[in-house]
């Protein structure tokens, strides 16, 4: 019998409530590292109970000594770093240093809401009578679903548990069924570093958990991180129960290489960017758009850097890519190859699956000759593919970068500050980089997309507290009469 992974619930480690258990696998091996507790609706409802038992005094607690617990958390965190990183490369497949990268993630972001403890800004303005005083306050809004991918398992839940827990929600966490060690590990840091019983609650599962926690009627805000079409379902069932909901989904990213480019920065900057974390990051690069009178000499240069890329189990010295995530993940971006072969896409390098006995191993791609108008430049893949689309002009370039159906990240290459800031200015992301690949967002600026990546909401930053916060104007009279303000005058 291997190790069960457990639920947290009101800060008691339990299986679910009717015994059900999935699995867990290591996608570099195919080994069984655990099995973990399938939640149901009861379960969930436990978990809601829980933190709804914990709210009050959790929101009464002072917003600096939540903060402290989130420092006294970053502390612990800093320390288990290099155990996490191998749980989380052994069960989704990302290399260590980028498993180590997605802690620091969480750690940051740890230290910067935690300093929100003794921030939370709000404000004051002037008021129209003389003995009255306005002010607006964040405040919390209760209990709070969060439902986030296995892609950054440690990172992508921290910027959603540390802003709520900080602005004095109470939290119940539904991770991918595919990180769900990942997941234990990491609210037992939390549970380690003195967060009270019942702050933070964690229900494994699939489908079945995530429709139980957004459908629950005393969760107030759903915060979610995954697929665009797993994401709609949730926007579409929250909005239906009137609660509040961010959505972080989808990406088609490009990297916009002009003519006058340093060639050698943008070649590595691209390879990172589209082939770390084995392309499934939604700020990933799946499309490069080239001006001609550089795109032989970058994919000549591409080819080279790519074909040394050492693909293979991620805990190993010099892996440099991972596997997919799981068979699913394997299947789809095979399906999306020969798809782009059928376009007329033309393969540079790559194109199949690595010979190995185990592990879901594909060989990172390149196409060319891909039109803005094919598949496989519109869909999201997230696996180790690159398409290139040749471009005559800087216009052109952007046209194409923002003609598709999501608007997360994207980036350009040139030497020219003219053409940068026309870059900045008319590319329509949530996120532009100059110089640089599409990934790597830093987590005290807003994070998320325009169009089908998201629903207007922003995490990270201090945009982040506006998913988990309530807006409460305060109006004190101390004038001791009855005084009306302009607008309520009327006799
Ligand atoms: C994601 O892929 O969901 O900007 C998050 C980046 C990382 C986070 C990516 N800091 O690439």
């Amino acid at each position: 019998m291997s190790e069960l992974v457990k639920n947290f619930v009101g800060g008691e480690w339990v299986a679910a409530q009717n015994g059900a258990t999935f699995e867990t696998y290591n996608p570099a091996t195919e080994a069984l590292l655990a099995q973990a507790a399938n939640s149901s609706a009861a379960d969930v409802d436990a978990a809601v109970k829980a933190a709804k038992a914990a709210y009050n005094e959790w929101r009464l607690l002072p917003a600096p000594r939540r903060g402290e617990i989130l420092f006294a958390m970053a502390e612990l965190l800093k320390a288990r770093k290099e155990a996490l990183a191998q749980t989380m490369t052994q069960e989704m497949g990302k290399v260590l240093s980028e498993a180590r990268g997605d802690i620091q993630e969480a750690i940051d972001m740890a230290y910067y809401m935690g300093g929100e403890g003794r921030r939370l800004l709000g404000y004051t303005a002037p008021v129209e009578m003389p003995e009255k005083f306005g002010m607006a306050l964040r405040d919390s809004v209760g209990i709070v679903g969060l439902v986030t991918p296995w892609n950054f398992p440690v990172a992508v839940p921290s910027w959603k548990i540390l802003p709520a827990l900080v602005a004095g929600n109470t939290v119940v966490w539904k991770p991918s069924e595919d990180t769900p060690k990942t997941a234990a590990e990491f609210v037992k840091v939390f549970e380690d570093a003195g967060l009270p019983k019942g702050v933070l609650n964690l229900v494994h599962g699939a489908g079945q958990a995530g429709d139980a926690l957004v459908s629950h009627p005393d969760v107030r805000v759903i915060s979610f991180t995954g697929s665009t079409e797993t994401g709609l379902k949730v926007y579409t069932k929250a909005a239906s129960l009137g609660k509040k909901v961010s959505l972080e989904m989808g990406g088609k990213n490009a990297i916009i290489v002009l003519d006058d480019a340093n060639l050698e920065l943008a070649v590595k900057a691209i390879t990172w960017s589209a082939f770390g974390t084995t392309g499934q990051r939604c700020t990933a690069t799946s499309r490069l758009i080239v001006q001609s009178g550089i795109k032989e000499r970058l994919i000549e240069a591409l080819r080279e850097k790519v074909q040394a890329l050492k693909v293979g189990y991620g805990v190993e010295d010099g892996v440099e890519v991972g596997p997919l995530v799981n068979q699913k993940a394997l299947e789809k971006v095979e399906k999306y190859v020969s798809i782009g072969r059928d376009e007329g896409a033309r393969v540079v390098i790559g194109g199949a699956r690595v010979e190995t006995d185990k592990g879901y191993f594909y060989q990172p791609t390149l196409f060319a000759d891909v039109k803005p108008d094919m598949r496989i430049a519109r869909e999201e893949i997230f696996g180790p593919v690159l398409s290139i689309v040749e471009v005559g002009s800087l216009e052109e370039a952007v046209e194409v970068s923002n003609g598709v159906a999501y608007g997360l990240s994207s980036s350009i290459f040139t030497e020219n500050v003219n053409a940068a800031f026309r870059a900045i200015r008319d590319l329509t992301t949530g996120i532009v980089y100059i110089n640089h690949g599409t990934t790597g967002a830093e987590i005290q600026f807003p994070f998320g997309g325009t169009r089908g990546t998201g629903n207007g909401m922003r995490e990270a930053g201090q945009t982040a507290l506006d998913s988990f916060t309530e807006w409460k104007s305060v109006y004190v009279d101390y004038s001791g009469r009855l005084q009306r303000a302009q607008i309520d005058n009327r006799e």
